[in-house]
């Protein structure tokens, strides 16, 4: 087994309550047929499927106060957060399969406190097309995967700011956001006034990935928990058409297994989520696939002469 990387423990969350369009519930068996345990374990990496986490079914209503199925919402959440608080109590590193992005709420929440019972800092790594920084009032949507972040720093619904007991369970000094190229008018200016530290196309088109890439990664140290928050939709939607809100103008594949590479070579990753992957809307199970082949690089399998 692969001595570099904790046992892994990867679980399913098929919902799609925080999305805009239905087919991300569909997400976590799209990533166990595109093979991704059995891509892990060829590495030597020891890969447990802890199967998938039971919640609500997707009531498919309007906004209620500015959010749409807030309650299913968090129930699915908790759920992710005593999963994922669980694998990592075992010494074991969880991988998310979701199911949208609003996941990442009970998922980091968890994490944030494992980090702070074992006095470890905490970077989040967020790779996406939108900062998921909306709130019930600037929401175009009332859809809840538009706003992980700024529940995880404290702005939100008490029911979701409060899953893992401490509020704010991150702030944004720790969180690096790259691949951004849609982010809601009003929502530019609260990343703005929460001082976010985003990576945004047009930064990465002109110092290029390399150069990015570094800076998001710089200050960690050998104790830091590196968690990676995979929204698919930072891919641009030629090789990635299978997500619900697919924006133009995204990473290419070299990009991307640089992304991935440079993450590997940091040696400090310890969680991660894989989201908004939309069989519905794929090419023959295409996007899964890329997203398999993605994580093997972040599991340290080199595209090139490296290995
Ligand atoms: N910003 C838009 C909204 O809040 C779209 C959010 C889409 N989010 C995701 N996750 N797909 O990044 O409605
Ligand atoms: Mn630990
Ligand atoms: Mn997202
Ligand atoms: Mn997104």
């Amino acid at each position: 087994m692969d001595q570099r990387y904790p046992p892994v423990s990867m679980f399913g969350v098929p919902t799609d309550v925080g999305a805009g369009t239905r087919g991300a519930s569909m997400g976590p068996e799209a990533l166990r047929v595109a093979g991704l345990g059995e891509a892990l374990r060829a590495r030597g990496v020891d890969i447990a499927d802890a199967g998938d986490v039971p919640g609500p079914k997707n009531p498919w209503l309007g906004p209620v106060d500015g959010y749409r199925h807030l309650d299913q919402v968090v129930a699915w959440n908790q759920g992710v957060f005593e999963t994922t608080q669980a694998i990592l109590r075992d010494g074991r590193m969880p991988v998310m399969l979701g199911g949208d992005h609003c996941l990442a709420i009970g998922s980091i929440a968890a994490v944030a406190a494992h980090c702070r019972r074992e006095g470890r800092s905490l970077r989040v790594l967020w790779l996406d097309a939108h900062t998921d920084f909306n709130t019930s009032t600037i929401t175009p949507s009332g859809n809840v995967h538009g706003m992980p972040v700024a529940c995880l720093c404290g702005i939100g619904p008490d029911a979701l700011t409060r899953i893992g007991g401490h509020v704010p369970a991150i702030v944004p000094s720790q969180v690096r956001q790259l691949g951004i190229r849609s982010v809601d008018q009003d929502e530019k200016r609260l990343v703005k006034e929460h001082r976010l530290d985003i990576y945004d196309m047009r930064y990465i088109d002109e110092v290029g990935m390399k150069r990015a890439m570094e800076q998001a990664l710089q200050g960690l140290d050998r104790d830091t928990h590196l968690h990676v928050s995979f929204d698919v939709d930072i891919l641009d939607p030629t090789i990635a058409p299978g997500t619900g809100t697919p924006i133009p103008g995204g990473v290419n594949y070299r990009e991307a297994q640089l992304i991935m590479e440079m993450i590997a070579d940091s040696g400090r990753l310890r969680s991660l989520d894989i989201v908004e992957v939309n069989p519905a809307l794929d090419n023959r199970n295409a996007t899964a696939e890329l997203a398999v082949d993605l994580v093997e690089s972040l599991f340290g399998k080199s595209t090139l002469m490296r290995d």
